[in-house]
């Protein structure tokens, strides 16, 4: 119901939502459909008053409007439609026997023994209510039974990481953690809840341009030798000095075995489309996600089975592209096809189809508009520079003065991001601090600024402090 509100929602005024709520999003629109379907509900009740066959057409109407959503969202079945039937079914029920409490308590009035009709008319709809939250939880309870993240066992990986270097976390108050903690890892999706899959029912399915499509369980899965990688995760929505990003260690099998097992016709397949569990989809360059990167299908997240959050039981990621077209959640599906033939979920919505992550850096500590002694402030934060060598150098720039070099952090890999610092003495007053990142392979960050849409924000962080 809640998807099929943003679909319709218009792209201005979700927009606007989006700025105005930021990630409470989510609970501002489910609470408008509850509100929404509240105000319905007590629509109908008090129609059902005079006239109750009108005011069960008016439910039935609405698990109408329910069941159109349903069948609006792709790769639903049968059994979705379930939920809405049981409120066919038990609404009118409800609302029956609601009226004819009341029309019972209506005549004890009449009777002069008003306070026990409405005892009655209460006690018959505080039951109702307490009903109405035991299905709720049962059902709750019902689908915690399937197989949990802290359930799997995780292999060993073939190819392992080497250690994490430790990182500033330490040496520098206020910056970024080398490694970002799972429960603080950004998330960004399409999803009003966190779908709860399962790994006895979970398959991903490889077909499209193949010699021969391929079915693999998550045992299958397990049962590949698996890689470990530190990967820098980006999403194409941060804005400059955003906090869309997180640095993890992935374990999962390579892209590239799994596709080899069904055999990839790359005469004449381009991208590869990915499905998510409800059928939302991503598209990725399959030339960028076979030219070598640690492209994989995860398992695993910072040494533990992915959490629900995170696409449990398996997600893709593939470093140096941003997520949206690169780190399916949930996936069940990769479909080897061209972007003439099918188009994934952002590239309808106008998002680019190619969009490899931007250099950039940011500036964590001090925070813009912080007040902070003068003396010795450092500066710092972290840069990322995916699959382009990694971040070979970071400058910071006070006042519009000269660029200075900054102190950079231990490597944890070219497709890891790397912490920076720099000493500054810090005259009182009010300075103005940017910064800007160097790749590995030469390229400098552009100062040249762009919006996350279509393809990626650019720009330089920069912020004012009080120095006082
Ligand atoms: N199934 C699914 N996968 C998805 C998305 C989504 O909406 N649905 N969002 C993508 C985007 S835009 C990003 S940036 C990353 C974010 O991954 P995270 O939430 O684990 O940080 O997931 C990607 N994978
Ligand atoms: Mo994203």
């Amino acid at each position: 119901m809640g998807s099929a509100v943003i679909d319709l929602t218009p792209t201005p005024l979700k927009e606007w939502a989006i700025r105005r709520f930021g990630t409470g999003d989510k609970v501002v629109l489910v609470g408008s459909v509850l509100v929404g379907v509240l105000v319905l509900a007590a629509l109908a009740g008090a129609v059902a008053r005079r006239r109750l066959a009108v005011g069960a057409a008016i439910l039935v109407a609405l698990v109408g409007i329910a069941v159109a959503a349903v069948l609006t969202r792709a790769e639903t079945g049968a059994l979705d439609l379930l939920p809405s039937l049981v409120a066919a079914v038990t609404g009118p029920l409800a609302l029956v026997l609601l009226a004819r409490a009341d029309r019972a308590a209506q005549e004890a009035r009449r009777a002069g023994r008003g306070e026990d009709g409405r005892r009655a008319l209460l006690l018959t709809a505080a039951v109702l209510g307490a009903l109405a939250v035991a299905g709720g939880a049962a059902g709750r309870f019902v689908s915690s039974l399937r197989l949990r993240p802290e359930d799997v066992t995780l292999p060993r990986p073939a190819d392992p990481a080497p250690p994490l270097p430790r990182g500033l976390d330490d040496q520098v108050p206020g910056i970024t953690p080398f490694r970002t903690p799972t429960r603080d890892f950004y998330r960004v999706d399409t999803r009003l809840d966190v779908p709860v899959v399962g790994t006895d029912d979970w398959t991903l399915t490889i077909d499209g341009d193949v010699d021969r499509k391929v079915t693999l369980s998550f045992d299958d899965l397990l049962g590949m030798p698996m890689i470990e990688r530190d990967i820098t995760l980006t999403c194409v929505s941060n804005s400059v000095g955003g906090p869309y990003v997180g640095a993890a260690r992935w374990l999962g099998v390579p892209l590239r075995d799994v596709l080899d097992r069904a055999g990839i016709d790359t005469t004449k397949a381009d991208q590869i489309l990915s499905t998510d569990v409800d059928g939302m989809t991503i598209s990725t360059p399959l030339a960028l996600a076979t030219d070598g990167r640690d492209a994989m299908l995860a398992v695993g997240m910072n040494g533990k089975a992915l959490p629900r959050e995170h696409g449990f039981p398996v997600r893709m990621v593939i470093p140096g592209l941003y997520g949206f077209i690169s780190a399916t959640k949930w996936v069940t599906r990769l479909t080897l096809t061209t972007y003439a033939a099918q188009d994934a979920y952002w590239t309808e919505r106008g998002w680019a189809t190619d969009a490899p992550i931007k250099i950039s850096a940011r500036i964590d500590t001090p925070r813009a508009l912080a007040k902070v002694d003068a003396g010795d402030v450092v500066i710092g934060g972290v840069a990322w520079a995916q699959e382009r060598g990694g971040v070979a150098g970071v400058q910071v720039r006070i006042d519009g003065g000269a660029w200075v070099d900054a102190q950079l952090g231990p490597s944890g890999g070219d497709d890891y991001w790397r912490q920076w610092f720099y000493r500054w003495e810090a005259g009182s007053g009010s300075h103005r601090i940017a910064v800007r990142a160097r790749s590995g392979d030469g390229e400098p960050q552009t100062a040249v600024r762009a919006e996350p849409f279509p393809n990626g924000a650019s720009g330089l962080h920069e912020l004012l402090v009080q120095v006082g």
